[in-house]
């Protein structure tokens, strides 16, 4: 798969593609990322890629020439695929969202900076995506959010030990706590049922530890879980009120 990321900082990306999962996916020939920086496509002496935007107010729009120029230059060598937008008014990005990427042989990732970006480019992207409700300085932090939780998923690029979540999050449950050695960490122990052997009764807390978990945290969650008679005993036993037909 490979990744085309146009930006005007094409060196926020480094310590991303150097470090981890990642740089071992570009290194095993899993993923190519290519940061496309976009002020090699002005021609003007400063270098432009803003201007004020028509009909007045504050700040500043992204050009349309510039953006053009680098989205053609990537479509004339071979097939393009989807053309993303980085932006906060998008589609919020999901793990949905990122096994369909996942299948994708390219992706275009453009990164927003300033206000926005002039509308003629996103009418000639495939879709826009937001990472979630909080203001950044840019789309490069998005790109990265994106791209991250995309390489993971492709076939290969997580060592033997290490699984993929193929579907949403593998249960749609939050994860019970985990605990390692030392057994006594400052005056700490770790819960009794874990160091007795009995795996039956390990699974049972650990599911039960979820549950509460997700209840407490992400109760929204629980409306697309899998969830069986027991789990339900439990969670009413909790307080939880709601259940499938809810509405
Ligand atoms: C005043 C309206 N602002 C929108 C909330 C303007 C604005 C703020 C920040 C426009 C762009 C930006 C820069 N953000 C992104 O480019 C961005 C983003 C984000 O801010 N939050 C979550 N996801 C994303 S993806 C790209």
């Amino acid at each position: 798969m490979r990744f085309d990321v146009i930006t005007i900082f094409p060196h926020f990306f480094d310590s991303f593609l150097g470090e981890g999962i990642v740089r071992r996916a570009r290194e095993a020939g899993i993923v190519e990322v290519n940061p496309v920086d976009l002020r090699a496509f002005t021609e003007d002496r400063h270098r432009t890629t803003d201007d004020r935007p028509y009909g007045g107010g504050a700040g500043m729009v992204m050009k349309p020439e510039p953006l053009f120029k680098a989205l053609d230059s990537l479509s004339r060598h071979g097939g393009e695929g989807p053309v993303i937008i980085l932006s906060p008014r998008g589609q919020v990005f999901n793990q949905r969202v990122a096994s369909r990427l996942a299948s994708e042989e390219r992706v275009i990732l453009v990164c927003g900076r300033y206000e926005g970006i002039d509308q003629r480019v996103c009418d000639r992207a495939d879709m826009e995506l937001s990472i979630g409700d909080y203001v950044l300085s840019g789309g490069e932090p998005a790109a990265i959010v994106v791209m991250d939780a995309v390489i993971r998923l492709l076939p290969g690029a997580l060592g033997c030990g290490e699984s993929a979540e193929t579907e949403s999050f593998s249960t749609g449950l939050l994860e019970y706590p985990h605990y390692t050695r030392p057994r006594e960490f400052r005056g700490q122990g770790v819960p009794e049922v874990l160091l007795s052997g009995d795996h039956k009764e390990i699974e049972r807390w650990r599911r039960r530890q979820s549950l509460r978990l997700t209840l407490e945290r992400r109760p929204d969650l629980l409306d697309d879980a899998a969830l069986s008679p027991e789990d339900m005993a439990y969670l009413k036993s909790l307080g939880y009120k709601g259940g499938r037909c809810s509405s």
